[in-house]
């Protein structure tokens, strides 16, 4: 085994020593940060979070901040959706594209007030974009990454921890909303998200000194229903359709290859990035689309992220970005990037490590 050098390069999540004492046992590295991403009982983590309550060390989803006279038309320019209907204390997800409709990140962008927004970011650098584009067009609006680092609850049990910490009032946000609030005098964001369809929050610590502090807060107050550490499941995002940004998309990649074509609005005005690519990649329809596969081996296959040929009667059709077995389904299914001529129903071969297996494919989400 190796080990890796701590350096300002990799910065700790307030949370860090709390997974250090769960006995993490893997990361990886997202934002410049490392991310659990095991705890050594994959099975067990996974059950936990579709049956029970799992407590997820996800600071790695930093916030870039909008904030000033000039926020809401910086998020306006940056997202090819309209925000004119988002409210303070609602978050919506939305594609960033460049100007040839490529997408380069897909956050939960969060109304913070009038003047402020977050952009709740995956892996890609969304501050410099940010900030280039702010002084391109001369806004009023300062573009920082705050102090905030997201923990999340995720599980059908977490509505009954979440409310036993904070009150009933969590249980009635509505998707993706959010409210500020406080527990033993630390700041956070409670909001209704996480990156599981089994339901959940995400706790945004306000206060980075403060997270150990969180994190045992949420231990206690979960352990009568079993809580226990956890992170982003790779199976389970899989089996829901959840999308990953850099795993799953490529530098070619736009929105409505990847089943984001419902978070767009093609009426905003030209100021907006990338919305004529769009305009036109969408008359002209799309290339790809992304699809399930399901494989017809029978043993757990490893899971992928080199992606691998997607063959149809003899010829490339698109690429496997990414497959796990399914521990619901007992299948090996993965994500498909495919031409727009292939359709779910289709009999196709994956070329993987010299062998060529046999799948299908189907709509998206498995499960
Ligand atoms: N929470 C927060 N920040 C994040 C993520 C998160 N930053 C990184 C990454 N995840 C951003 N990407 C996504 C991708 C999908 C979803 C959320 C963030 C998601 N999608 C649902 C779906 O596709 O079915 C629902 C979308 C909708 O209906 O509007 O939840 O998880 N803080």
């Amino acid at each position: 085994m190796f080990s890796i050098t701590p350096s300002a390069r990799l910065r700790p999540s307030p949370f860090y020593d709390s997974t250090l004492k769960e006995g993490v046992r893997e990361f990886t590295t997202y934002n410049n940060m490392l991310m659990p991403t095991g705890y050594g009982d994959p099975e067990g983590e996974y059950w936990r979070l579709i049956n029970g309550v799992s407590q997820w060390d996800v600071a790695v989803e930093r916030q870039v901040q909008l904030k000033g006279p000039d926020a809401g038309k910086l998020a306006q320019i940056l997202a090819p959706r309209d925000l004119r209907n988002c409210k303070t204390g609602q978050g919506k997800y939305v594609p960033i594209c460049n100007h040839d409709g490529i997408l380069l990140n897909d956050p939960i962008l969060l109304k913070v007030d009038e003047q402020c927004y977050w952009l709740s970011i995956a892996d890609s650098n969304i501050w410099f974009w940010a900030k280039a584009v702010a002084s391109e067009r001369r806004l009023d609006v300062e573009v920082s990454e705050p102090d905030v680092s997201p923990m999340a609850i995720q599980g059908p049990k977490s509505d009954d921890v979440v409310a036993s910490v904070f009150g009933d009032w969590v249980r009635e946000l509505k998707y993706f909303w959010f409210r500020e609030s406080s527990i033993d005098g630390i700041p956070v964001v409670v909001a209704r998200s996480g990156w599981s369809k089994q339901g959940g929050y995400e706790i945004y610590l306000l206060d980075g000194s403060q997270g150990t502090r969180l994190w045992d807060i949420f231990r206690e107050a979960g352990k009568p229903w079993d809580i226990g550490p956890g992170n982003p499941n790779l199976t389970e995002r899989i089996e829901s359709g959840l999308l990953s940004w850099g795993g799953d998309t490529d530098e070619q990649t736009n929105p409505f290859e990847v089943r984001m074509g419902k978070y767009m609005d093609l009426d905003l005005s030209d100021e907006v990035i990338g919305i004529e690519a769009l305009q036109k990649i969408h008359a002209e329809g799309p290339r790809r689309h992304q699809l399930g596969l399901i494989m017809e081996e029978e043993e757990p296959m490893r899971p992928g992220f080199v992606w691998n040929d997607i063959m149809f009667e003899g010829n490339k059709i698109g690429d496997l970005t990414n497959n796990v077995w399914s521990r619901r389904l007992e299948k090996n299914i993965g994500f498909a990037l495919v031409s727009t001529k292939s359709q779910p129903g289709d009999e196709v071969r994956v070329n993987r490590e010299g062998k060529s297996i046999k799948g299908k494919l189907v709509e998206l989400p498995f499960l």
